[in-house]
């Protein structure tokens, strides 16, 4: 999984990719390098196991985030560089709009405005025609490619209705997420990484003033959105734990940025964790939701997959409430899986393989 930050130029991108990943943001200003850095994912249920078993080692989940740089339309020029960067947006799972809404006469602002709104408008009409284009022109080839009688003709003429149906779902500036309903159709066009059919987020970049009532964006129903200030969070994120903790209790920082977003992304792709343990580790791992038990011991490793047998699960809850994996199998919480099974948020795993 890989979770894009993108935005205008300037808008706190890098700052956040500090603030994430801990990562020194370098020399502020326009940057044209992207940056790949692991967000830990913080998840209270991990301590819990790893001083359960004393494990010596506990290692948490990541999320991969991309910092790029800003998408500029103001001028011809900067458009083209522009477009240059949407391949790399096509590549990711998800997006993160960072919009901002911070004052600092420091840092000019995109069109000489302040207005994350109109922000949000543009990045999403330039979305709209960027897939537009790359349909139109799949269109045409595929008109182009169904005179013939090839054995891939009736593949390609369902591919041509579902774009032309994307087509009209674009000109009517709507996202192609909205006629992409099944598997199916999402594998016929999951080779273009379509920025409409992409999950968003929208990430208000605030001043340290306006954190109490936020500027709130005008979007549509299934994008999250949150608000919070990149700068105050990446100088929290290079303070010392200690230091950390009475310095967001000063400034009213109740959860990290890193976290809110970790969880807002993971809600929005539908992913969950579960755990696994030895007596060296405790580890959490990451799985979309309602993925097979067989497929998540592969994510740990391939031979685990190939040779499963089954996996011993209990839910994380039910061991806490019974202290000991002893007393959680006494309870009868213990339960042996077959491959079939489909992973639970919180599931504790012990993988049993045969290679
Ligand atoms: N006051 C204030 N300044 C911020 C905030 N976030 C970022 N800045 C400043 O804005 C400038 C640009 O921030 P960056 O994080 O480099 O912005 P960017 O979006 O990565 O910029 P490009 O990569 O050039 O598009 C820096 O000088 C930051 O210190 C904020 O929340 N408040
Ligand atoms: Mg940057």
């Amino acid at each position: 999984m890989n979770i894009a930050l993108v935005g205008h130029p300037l808008s706190g991108k890098s700052t956040l990719f500090s603030a994430l990943t801990g990562i020194a943001a370098g020399s502020s200003g326009y940057s044209e390098k992207s940056r790949l850095g692991t967000v830990k994912v913080p998840d209270e249920r991990l301590d819990w196991l790893g001083e359960l078993t004393k494990a010596k080692k506990i290692i948490h989940a990541g999320l991969e985030f991309t910092d790029l740089p800003g998408l500029s339309f103001a001028t011809a020029g900067d458009q083209q560089q522009s477009l240059k960067l949407i391949g790399a947006i096509r590549q990711a799972d998800m997006l993160v709009l960072v919009l901002r809404a911070f004052e600092n006469p420091a840092v000019p602002a995109y069109r000489e405005r302040i207005d994350p709104g109109a922000d949000f408008a543009e990045l999403s009409s330039e979305f709209l025609f960027c897939d537009l284009e790359q349909v139109s022109k799949r269109i045409e080839k595929l008109e182009v490619q169904i005179t013939k009688p090839t054995p891939q003709r009736e593949h390609q003429k369902q591919e041509l209705a579902l774009l032309e149906q994307g087509r009209q779902s674009l000109e009517a500036e709507r996202p192609l997420s909205e006629i992409i309903h099944t598997p199916e159709q999402a594998k016929m066009v999951s080779s273009f990484g379509f920025l409409t059919e992409k999950p968003l987020a929208v990430l208000v970049n605030v001043s340290e003033g306006q954190r109490e009532a936020p500027p709130k964006v005008q979007t549509p129903e299934d994008v999250p959105q949150l608000a919070l200030c990149a700068s105050l969070e990446s100088e929290l994120m290079q303070l010392g734990a200690e230091e950390r903790s009475e310095f967001m209790a000063e400034m009213g920082v109740e959860t990290l940025a890193a976290q809110r977003l970790v969880g807002c992304c993971y809600e929005r792709l539908g992913l969950v964790s579960f755990l696994t343990y030895t007596h060296d580790e405790c580890r959490a791992w990451t799985v979309p939701g309602e993925t097979p038990a067989a497929e998540a011991a592969g994510k740990i490793h391939s031979d685990m997959q190939r040779g499963f047998i089954r996996a011993e699960v209990v839910a994380f809850e039910d061991l806490k409430a019974a202290g000991s994996f002893k007393q959680a199998k006494a309870d009868g919480k213990l339960r042996l899986e077959s491959k079939q099974y489909l992973v639970q948020d919180g599931d504790v795993i012990t993988f049993r393989f045969n290679v």
